[in-house]
């Protein structure tokens, strides 16, 4: 048996130190946490590890990043006042929810409007993304270049399946907390409950609200299949995660260490979406297996029924012509 520091001491009944790495011996200069509303299984908190991991060995133990997965410091609202008080250093969050604050980051989820990862990423990594990080810049928060990807986005049900958007009528479903959300489905007909991820396992079991909509990475790693029984894969929109970070946090890390932080940060993000594309390939039919039923709606009944409820229009006057001619270079017309 290797006798080690801690079973020396404890076998001698004495004081327990946490001695279990060189490293955290060391007290780090920089303790910092990032936080964010996935289950910790979800490649967002996967890479995240790894990512904190890369950092400290990189400042060589100086930066200790401390993750919060699974909404343990509060729903995406608490957060989102935590990261711009300082409560917390970094926090990845929707750039629909984040438009509650900067109200034009919500313009990359507009129904329909990328029709594939490729598009996604040469709008978000080009300028309609950098158009939206200079709005978050003036927000007085901090925007790491890459986004993290969350995914396409379909609609589940615990009483029947969305196969046109007549059935979204009068449903019942959870939205998350964001006026873009809630107006699409408005236009559809239903009727959207703006509730934070943190309640929505429990907003479905009670049946608060009979559906959701999220893509499947998360539907599978927030085991949403428990409590949801059809899952149509509408595709209705995109969503990804901004990697915020308190401006004041931020700005007192001296430049080497937040150089090495983004580019670790921006890298794990990278990651992230390959991983995510990966499993939202692979999920369908491990969640089938599980008991889920899947159907394939056509997307144009649902376009036609927005662009017919006037939300293009709508959205376009709300964001201003240059923000939505940045967009329509990726989409094609929309409005
Ligand atoms: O709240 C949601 O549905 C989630 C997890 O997809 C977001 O963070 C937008």
């Amino acid at each position: 048996m290797q006798l080690t520091r801690r079973s020396l001491i404890t076998s001698a009944g004495a004081l327990a130190l946490p001695t279990s790495s060189v490293f955290a011996q060391t007290k780090a200069e920089f303790t910092l946490k990032y936080a964010n509303n996935l289950p910790a299984t979800h490649p967002m908190n996967i890479r995240a590890r790894e990512m904190a991991e890369a950092i400290r060995v990189e400042t060589h133990g100086r930066v200790d990043l401390q993750i919060f997965p699974s909404n343990q410091l509060g729903s995406d609202t608490d957060m989102l006042s935590q990261v711009r008080s300082g409560g917390i250093e970094f926090f990845t969050l929707s750039g629909l929810i984040l438009s509650t604050l900067v109200p034009s980051t919500s313009i990359t989820g507009i129904g329909f409007a990328f029709k594939d990862y490729d598009t996604v990423w040469k709008a978000l990594d080009g300028d309609l993304g950098a158009y939206v990080r200079r709005e978050i810049g003036k927000a007085n928060l901090v925007v790491m270049d890459k986004i993290w990807d969350n995914g396409f986005r379909h609609i589940t049900s615990s009483t029947k399946p969305i196969q046109t958007a007549d059935d979204l009528k009068g449903f019942k479903i959870r939205v998350p907390v964001s006026p873009l959300w809630t107006s699409m489905f408005k236009a559809f007909d239903s009727a959207p409950a703006s509730i934070n991820f943190s309640e929505v396992y429990s907003a479905l079991q009670t049946k608060i609200v009979d559906g959701q909509e999220n893509p499947l990475a998360i539907i599978s790693t927030a085991k949403l299949n428990e409590v949801q029984k059809y899952c149509s894969l509408t595709n209705h929109m995109w969503d990804g995660f901004w990697f915020l970070a308190n401006r004041r946090a931020w700005e007192r890390l001296p430049e080497d260490i937040r150089t090495i932080m983004a580019k670790h940060i921006n890298a794990a993000g990278v990651k992230e979406r390959a991983d995510v594309a990966g499993l939202n390939a692979g999920l369908q039919k491990d969640l089938a297996a599980a008991g889920m039923v899947f159907n394939q709606p056509q997307s144009e009944s649902f376009r036609d029924r927005l662009r017919k409820a006037g939300f293009y229009a709508e959205w376009k006057g709300k964001y201003g012509d240059e923000a939505w001619s940045l967009l329509e270079r990726f989409s094609g017309k929309l409005a």
